[in-house]
């Protein structure tokens, strides 16, 4: 007990990959106001429910000019965005997170606006929807209410930059069919098709798992009849999949923009080729790491879990000869990071001695331009636990390096094992806050019934809040959707709660559903986000809000010793079929991540649009304000219409930075004709706003980190980085503390 104890106090200053064991707790009290549970709607029920008739759903049209084949509305990166301060803080994260999925996977990139004169607006109207490819003059992209998932916010975005929807192709009757009598009388617009004189399919083929495809039940009239069925039926489950880009999808995106590089993803390696991705081995150390496939060691490897012969390669460090602390290295390449954290997952299993170590090193740029200077960051100690492990490692690189894995045989007379890396990806994006793994998962679908649930262990974040998942795996009692999983979020009580601020508002709760695919751009994890607000509040806490402080709010609960709160999520996350046909289930485990992070600095973000600028504030009374403004913006629109004619008589907004931090004050410009904005007084690359005369900074953020204070100096990395920096080799102890409570829990049992 002591242990565990000590476990938990450390475990706040930690990231840890959480191992649960398996146990299903029965759906006891069965009180239905303990929960709040959503349903992911589509965009077609959420435009119709909004009272909207678009162009085939989601698609405003300004004109009747062309979207994907006409190389004018390509648009350049990166794509200068507005987020509107009437979008919720929900919507504002999840848009910054389907930004960062876009840099994961592809060539597209976005900016905050800076007066240029193609952007997107995001803003919250009625329904999710977007005009296709760039206009030239700023547009709009709805994002409204019910809009606010990964999924969706992709789609609309993809029309944004060219695509219209996958069942428009002309060939689409050869793959689908279409059941006119079933479609909502005057909705049948929305299924028509195209020329291939205006839309083209960049030579690839009809795609029934695009994330541009519409489900079966669009615009229906009949709740119980498809208006599209797929002519290999298997598909029909498939189609109008909202989990992430399909792997056309991005096929199509790359050759439309030419995409040969991602913007995140900086190295992955699954081991299947010889050249194992260009790492190489160590020279000075006293033994190799090596390239085997499972017929060798009678191991299965990770990326293709024994299904095929001559594939299945993995790194295999043998610990059970020689002599004990032998170590051999593995060094990646030298590799370029853009931003100032990243995150190493990869991989491993340590079936030898519980001595064994694997520890993560990497290799600094000694400041003469070598790579060679070593920092030690991570250590994982063999455990009699057998299986793949996923495991997290944060960096912060900021300049060329290297990362190496170290084996070190720790018992090789009592080994008959070894260390096994596979499914590398190193990407520059922060690590996930709390990992959970439930094993056997097929039993667990198998033998668990609507209602009965599984807890995850209790997780906290950067600031010390206790939180938790809950995974329904057959669905919720009565759920109206069964072959669904179930995933809410709740609080756990937890020993810094006295001093924490409640009710927990403004954190957005990011549950994802990983998708083991080794290479991450093809990965179609399923993601559910929501925002933390005092606004929800539950009868059943006599209208208090569900966020506040868990002993007041919450129920005990035996397992976890603590308060629980009511569970707050969905009922209908993701299908059992799509899970048994993607890779979420590889190695019969399920792979959970969970972040809880304060996005209160989202609360404005909003620019004004260019036009609105010139007009020197103080000049103009207030009423006239708009109509200047109005007349303007005609103006910029006429200008727009006259090539090479653009930027006449606008003095543009100027990316300026200050280095130092003097007086915002400019003495030589009479105090009307002085635009505080110019030279941008904030640093970072922050939007400089002229708010009544005063210069006001609008922070650039990512989802890595974010910029802070009056001229955007300082810059915050987002909490799950920093409860690492903190770790360091803390996480060394701890973890070791994990698997001494583990075996003496077993030794007890
Ligand atoms: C998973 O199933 C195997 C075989 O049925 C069993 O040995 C193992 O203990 C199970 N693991 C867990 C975590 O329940
Ligand atoms: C965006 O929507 C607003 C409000 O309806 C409208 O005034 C503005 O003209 C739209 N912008 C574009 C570029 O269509
Ligand atoms: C709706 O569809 C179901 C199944 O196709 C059918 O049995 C039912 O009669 C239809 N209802 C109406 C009102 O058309
Ligand atoms: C992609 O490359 C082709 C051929 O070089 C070129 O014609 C086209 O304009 C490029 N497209 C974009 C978006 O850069
Ligand atoms: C589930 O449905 C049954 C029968 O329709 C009903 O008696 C029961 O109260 C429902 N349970 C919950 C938790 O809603
Ligand atoms: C709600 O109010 C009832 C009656 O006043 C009280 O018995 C109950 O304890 C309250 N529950 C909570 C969670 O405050
Ligand atoms: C967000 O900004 C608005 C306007 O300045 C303010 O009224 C509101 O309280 C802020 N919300 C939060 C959560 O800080
Ligand atoms: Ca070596
Ligand atoms: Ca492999
Ligand atoms: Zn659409």
């Amino acid at each position: 007990m002591v242990w565990m104890k000590f476990a938990c106090v450390l475990s706040f200053i930690l990231f840890v990959a959480h191992i649960a064991a398996v146990s299903i707790n029965h759906f006891s009290k069965g009180n239905e106001h303990d929960e709040e549970f959503h349903e992911q709607k589509d965009i077609s029920e959420i435009n119709l429910a909004a009272g909207l008739d678009l162009f085939q759903g989601d698609i405003l049209l300004q004109n009747s000019r062309n979207g994907l084949r006409d190389p004018s509305t390509r648009w350049k990166f990166p794509i200068p965005y507005i987020l509107a301060d009437n979008l919720g803080l929900n919507a504002k994260g999840a848009i910054l997170y389907a930004f960062e999925m876009f840099r994961l996977k592809s060539c597209v990139d976005f900016k905050p606006y800076e007066g240029e004169s193609s952007y997107i607006i995001f803003q919250r109207f009625e329904g999710c929807w977007s005009e296709v490819g760039d206009h030239h003059v700023g547009q709009n992209l709805s994002i409204g209410q019910g809009c606010d998932y990964k999924a969706i916010i992709e789609h609309e975005i993809l029309h944004a930059l060219g695509f219209y929807h996958e069942q428009s192709r002309t060939d689409r009757d050869d793959y689908v069919n279409i059941w006119w009598d079933e479609i909502l009388p005057g909705f049948e617009h929305n299924f028509n098709t195209y020329d291939d004189t205006f839309i083209t399919d960049l030579n690839t083929p009809y795609d029934y798992e695009s994330l541009m495809h519409y489900e079966p039940f669009s615009f229906n009239k009949n709740d119980s009849a498809p208006t599209i069925t797929a002519k290999i039926p298997e598909f029909n489950s498939i189609i109008g999949q909202r989990l992430d880009f399909s792997a056309t999808d991005l096929e199509r995106l790359n050759r439309m923009y030419n995409c040969t590089t991602t913007h995140t993803l900086l190295d992955h390696c699954a081991f299947e080729k010889a050249n194992i991705c260009g790492m190489i081995q160590g020279t000075r150390d006293d033994a190799d790491w090596v390239h085997e496939d499972g017929t060798q060691s009678g191991q299965v490897d990770h990326t293709l879990v024994g299904q095929c012969r001559g594939a299945g390669y993995f790194m295999h460090f043998s610990t059970s000869s020689g002599m004990a602390e032998e170590a051999a290295l593995l060094e990646s390449r030298i590799l370029y990071p853009k931003r100032k954290q990243q995150c190493l997952q990869f991989f491993y299993k340590m079936t030898g001695s519980p001595s064994d170590r694997l520890v993560i090193w990497v290799k600094r740029d000694d400041s003469t331009g070598n790579v060679r200077k070593l920092v030690k960051l991570q250590t994982f100690q063999g455990d009699l636990d057998q299986n793949w492990k996923i495991a997290h490692v944060t960096l912060r690189e900021e300049k060329k390096f290297r990362y190496l894995f170290q084996g070190t045989k720790g018992d090789p007379q009592n080994s008959n094992g070894g260390i096994y890396l596979d499914d590398i990806t190193l990407t520059e994006t922060p690590c996930p806050t709390g990992v959970w793994t439930i094993r056997n998962i097929s039993q667990v679908l198998q033998n668990t019934v609507p209602g009965q649930m599984l807890r995850s262990p209790r997780f906290y974040n950067s600031e010390g809040y206790g939180f938790g998942l809950t995974l329904y795996p057959n669905g919720r009692l009565n759920s109206s959707s069964p072959g669904y999983l179930g995933l809410t979020f709740h609080l756990y009580s937890g020993e810094n709660d006295a001093i924490l601020e409640w009710p927990v508002e403004n954190r957005q709760a990011v549950m994802t559903i990983l998708d083991q695919e080794p290479d991450a751009r093809n990965r179609m994890s399923s993601s559910m986000v929501f925002t933390t607000s005092r606004s929800h509040t539950s009868s059943a806490i006599n209208g208090s809000v569900i966020w506040d402080r868990p002993s007041i709010v919450g129920n005990y609960d035996n397992d976890c010793g603590c308060f629980r709160s009511i569970d707050w999520g969905w009922s209908n996350v993701i299908s059992h079929q799509m899970l048994k046909r993607k890779s979420f289930l590889k190695n019969d485990d399920l792979i959970l991540f969970v972040d809880f992070e304060d996005i209160t600095y989202l609360n404005q973000t909003e620019v004004p649009a260019q036009g609105t600028r010139l007009s020197p504030q103080g000049l103009v009374l207030q009423d006239q304000e708009q109509q200047i403004s109005e007349e303007y913006s005609g103006k910029v629109l006429l200008e727009k219409a006259l090539p090479g004619n653009l930027d006449q008589g606008q003095p543009g907004r100027q990316k300026r930075s200050v280095e130092n931090t003097g007086p915002l004050e400019d003495h030589n410009w009479p105090q009307y004709f002085r635009d505080p904005c110019d030279p941008n007084p904030c640093q970072n690359e922050g939007i400089c706003v002229n708010v009544k005369g005063m210069a006001s900074c609008r922070c650039v953020s990512s989802h890595a980190f974010f910029y802070t204070g009056e001229r955007c100096q300082a810059m915050q990395v987002h909490g799950s980085v920093l409860g690492l920096l903190i770790g360091g080799t803390a996480g060394v102890i701890f973890l070791t503390f994990t698997i001494i409570s583990m075996l003496s829990q077993r030794a007890s049992q």
